[in-house]
This record gives C-alpha cells, structure tokens and sequence, in this order.
C-alpha cells in the first residue's frame, strides 16, 4: 500500500510524534502489520495493522475484548507495582476524533495502532527455558483474567469446538470440491480421525455437562504471539483477536501443538516429526505454576487430552482446508495443506506414545506444588 495513505490512517490515530517511515512488518498471514517508525527519540514507534474481516468479521466485537483485556491487565500490573508496563500489555492508541474508538474503517478496511514493545524479540522456536517461561506466561494471562468483569465476545464463533470441526470435514467429504476424499492419502488420515472422534469431542461433553467452565483464553498461543527480552524474559503476550472465553485447554494444547514438535507443522518428513518431552515438561511446570491457583481438578486431569486434542484439531483443520480447495492457509504447493494434516497426525500419534508419562509428570507437579503451600 502507498506510504501517502499509509501516513494518511496513521494521522486519524493520537499519536505523538512525527512520522518518519513505514515498513511492512513480520510474517503474519492473516493481518497486514506495518512498523511506524516516528523521527522524535522520546516519541514511540507504532505498529499498524490492517485486521482481517474475513476471518474476523466483527471487528467492533474484536476491539471491544482487546479493550477490556488490555485494560484489566495494565490495572493488575499497576496494582502490583511492577515496573516496565509498556513492554508488559500492549497499549491501543484511540482515534483523535473518538477517545474510545481503537479502530478506524477506511475504504471498507479496518486498521489499529498501537504501540510498539521496544527491545523485544519473538522466537519461532523454543527451548526448555524459554518454554517454561511461556508457560508461566500463558498461565499468567488467565489468571490475570479470570476476574474480568465483562463477558468476551466469541470473535470467531465455534473456533476451538471440537464437534463443529468435525461438522466442517464432514461437509467437506461430501462436497468433495477438489475430487481429493479418494486418495488413498486423504482416506488413510481419515481413517486415524474417524477411530478418535468420539473421544476427542470429550470437552464439548462435559461443559453441556456443566462440569468443565469456559474461562478467558488467548486461542492463539503459538511461540511467535509472545514478545521476549533479550535475556528470554517472557514480557507480553500478543496478537489478541482470538482472546475469548473457551476451555482452558485451547492455551496448553495450542502452545504444545507448535513449540513441542521437533519440527515445523508443515515439514514433510515424518519420520522427524514427534512431541518433545523436554519441552512438554518445562512448559506444564511453568504453566501449573502459575494457573494452579485457580484450575479445577477436572482441567488439570485432562491436559494430556489437550496435548492430543490440538494436534487432532489441526489435523482436521488442514484437511478440511484440503478437501475444499486449499481457501484457508495459504499453500505453496497442491499437496501442501495434506502434509500440514499428516505431520499433525504423526505429532498426535508421538503424544499418545507419551500419554501416561505425561500423566505422571502432571501428578508430581500437582504434589511439589501442594507440598509448597502447605
Ligand atoms: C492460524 O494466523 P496464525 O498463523 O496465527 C490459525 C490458527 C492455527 C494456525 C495454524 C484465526 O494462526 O488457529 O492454529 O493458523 N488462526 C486462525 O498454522 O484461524
Ligand atoms: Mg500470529
């Protein structure tokens, strides 16, 4: 997009400063995210992003949660006397003509600023370190949440609902767009998912059965939505438009499905894909750490499901995408969206190998934790 208009829809926003250049920023593939670099030492640079209505198509509703979110936290970090709370939630910039307003429509697009986290990194990967530091992180989030006094709109309904996803395949199968449900490829992951699927859709179950609570969560938790120091401090969780009430699951497994993989979701060879334990056991003690205090017994009881629920969910996901003409995730390859569902069907099966080891890891946290506070 030209800078003119560009600099244009950054001067609706009240910023300080002068703008000096505007840069396309990172490698999201659902936003368009610029940096606004300003000329002043003691103005801060913004980041502009363009939301995405497609896949978000309230974005009034995608404001109002970030709003309330990023409110409730600067207010419990305030509270807490910590220091640095500019690099710790992000801060929203309001239209000069509305003090309220977070976004602006401009040609029938929709655009945010905010300020952007200096002297921070993201990582696409992870170690034991920084994993247990995300775990800490994420748990934070929610327990910092778990008092919001507003409920969060769902900004992508159904997103984490295991049955509609299922719902969705089944569609596709019938549809049969691209004439891809014969392959032997197609039918032999089809045939891992139909043995799981009951099973699988067990957190749907119990929150109809009243006992599992759906709590505000990030819905997003890849390593890459976090924002780090140089010294792999974890400061501030970001990309906030999935932030949502559902099960708390959705945080643990999501986090698992991308940093404990040996490997990106879409490496093609899958004798290499597999869940890395190391990983799996910093991120559950740092995520227990901090989220324990508030967990039912029935959530800390089911994350080895959630370990298994999201790499299965994304399975489905990619070949729902697959089935129906490859719409979703942009692919770079006709079979691209199939080995995306292959590798995450060969993660699934890596933590199903796993699953009473993680069970007892789980146990032993849950005791050390106890034995502290007692
Ligand atoms: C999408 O845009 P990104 O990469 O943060 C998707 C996630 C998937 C992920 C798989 C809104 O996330 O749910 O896990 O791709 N986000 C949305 O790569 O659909
Ligand atoms: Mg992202």
């Amino acid at each position: 997009m030209e800078q003119s208009k560009l600099e244009g829809i950054v001067a609706l926003f009240a910023t300080t400063g002068t703008v000096k250049d505007i840069k396309p920023l990172g490698e999201g593939l659902i936003n368009d995210t610029y940096k606004v670099t300003t000329l002043e030492d003691d103005a801060p640079d913004y980041v502009l992003q363009r939301v995405n209505h497609n896949v978000f198509p309230d974005v009034d509703m995608v404001m109002r949660n970030i709003k309330a979110v990023t409110e409730h936290i600067r207010g419990k970090l305030v509270a807490k006397g910590e220091t640095d709370i500019e690099r710790k939630v992000l801060r929203f910039i309001p239209l000069r003509s509305d003090p309220e307003k977070l976004h602006t429509i401009v040609d029938g697009t929709y655009w945010r600023l905010m300020v952007f986290v200096p002297n921070a990194i993201t990582k696409q990967a992870v170690n034991p370190e920084s994993s247990r530091a995300a775990g800490r992180a994420f748990g934070n989030f929610q327990a910092m949440l778990a008092d919001l006094p507003i409920e969060l709109g769902e900004t992508i309904k159904d997103f984490h609902n295991m049955e509609f996803r299922l719902q969705q395949l089944h569609d596709a199968i019938e549809a049969d767009a691209m004439g891809r449900v014969k392959e032997p490829q197609t039918q032999q992951i089809l045939r891992e998912v139909e043995k799981r699927a009951f099973d699988m859709c067990k957190a749907e179950r119990m929150g109809r059965e009243g006992i599992l609570p759906k709590r505000v969560c990030h819905c997003d938790t890849k390593v890459n939505n976090m924002m780090f120091d140089y010294n792999d401090n974890v400061l501030c969780v970001i990309d906030l438009d999935t932030v949502m009430p559902n099960y708390i699951f959705s945080d643990y497994g999501d986090f698992l499905r991308t940093g404990a993989n040996f490997v990106e979701e879409d490496f093609p060879q899958m004798k290499q894909v597999g869940f890395n334990m190391d990983i799996f056991r910093a991120f559950t003690e740092g995520y227990l750490e901090s989220a324990s205090s508030f967990l039912l017994p029935v959530e800390i009881e089911n994350l080895p499901y959630a370990a298994a629920l999201f790499p299965y969910m994304q399975c489905v996901r990619f070949l729902w995408d697959y089935l129906s003409g490859d719409k979703y995730w942009k692919s770079q390859y006709p079979q691209h969206n199939y080995i995306r569902a292959n590798n995450q069907l060969h993660l699934l099966f890596s933590v199903e190998e796993h699953a009473d080891e993680m069970k007892a890891f789980i146990a032993q946290c849950m005791d050390k934790i106890k034995s502290k506070q007692a």
